[in-house]
């Protein structure tokens, strides 16, 4: 008799504690909702770029220019375990979008300003790391000379669409976009049939570090090269870092793009 109160108890504690965990994050996600859009266009072209890059994406990737504003913008496909190494950029600032959600994005809340000091033990040190579990539609931003990465931690493949938007600081690349595009070019597996991946080999994955400085990156090469640890609690500063603005921008220049506006270039 005992022994069934003990349990009953023991469950109805259980149940109560569950309740009052998923409230609070309901209410939590109900007063700060992440900041999210609904579409982003891709500009419309006759035979995109298809590449698999090193980190296991699958890009389809272009790049759009004006007179003053130029980005890189690639619809992914995000397998399971896909996904960058932590990285810090310093001639673009990139915006995700995980449609579906369910990837897990990590980002530094310090920056690492000078590309000849990348975040390792020997040169400005390693860096904690906060990781965000994304939300269906949700945008989060990331200005160049942070540090970020993401993972698909799911079974499934999961769509991304990642924008780098040039930034005052950068050389004219070939796309005038900021190097992206220039960058997955040439260290990545460019593919012709989608239903027949190429392997990415063994010099494209050195390439994907070894190269990135060349395009305003500093890449590393193994998940805690430049990282000290990993937590997951995703701090509020870094949560307000947004730029709607500039997203706006970039939706309006590929909607004049896909409007036959000659002002814009894509390719
Ligand atoms: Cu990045």
């Amino acid at each position: 008799m005992l022994k069934i109160r003990t349990w009953v108890t023991a469950l109805v504690f259980v149940l109560v504690i569950s309740g009052v965990v998923i409230f609070q994050t309901q209410a939590s996600l109900a007063k700060n909702p992440p900041y999210s859009i609904d579409n982003i266009p891709m500009p419309k072209l006759e035979n995109p770029l298809r590449i698999l890059t090193p980190a296991n994406e699958i890009f389809e990737i272009a790049s759009c220019s004006t007179k003053d504003f130029g980005f890189a913008i690639t619809t992914a496909q995000i397998p399971p375990g896909g996904g960058p190494m932590p990285h810090v950029h310093y001639y673009i600032n990139e915006f995700f979008w995980p449609q579906k959600g369910g990837l897990e994005i990590f980002h530094s809340e310090r920056k690492f300003p000078d590309m000849s000091n990348p975040p390792t033990v020997e040169a400005a040190g390693r860096a904690a790391l906060y990781s965000v579990e994304t939300q269906p539609k949700q945008v989060v931003y990331s200005p160049h000379t942070f540090m970020h990465g993401f993972v698909n931690p799911t079974t499934e493949t999961l769509p991304m669409v990642m924008i780098w938007v040039r930034d005052e600081v950068a050389p004219d690349f070939e796309y005038h976009d900021g190097g992206m595009r220039e960058y997955f070019s040439a260290v990545g597996a460019h593919i012709t049939d989608l239903n027949n991946l190429p392997t990415v080999t063994d010099a494209q994955r050195n390439a994907f570090v070894s190269q990135a400085p060349k395009f305003g990156i500093n890449q590393s090469a193994f998940m805690m090269q430049y990282v000290t640890s990993i937590s997951d609690k995703f701090p509020k500063n870094l949560a307000k870092l947004q730029n709607p603005q500039t997203l706006n921008k970039v939706i309006e220049t590929i909607n004049a793009f896909n409007n036959d506006d000659k002002s814009v270039t894509c390719g």
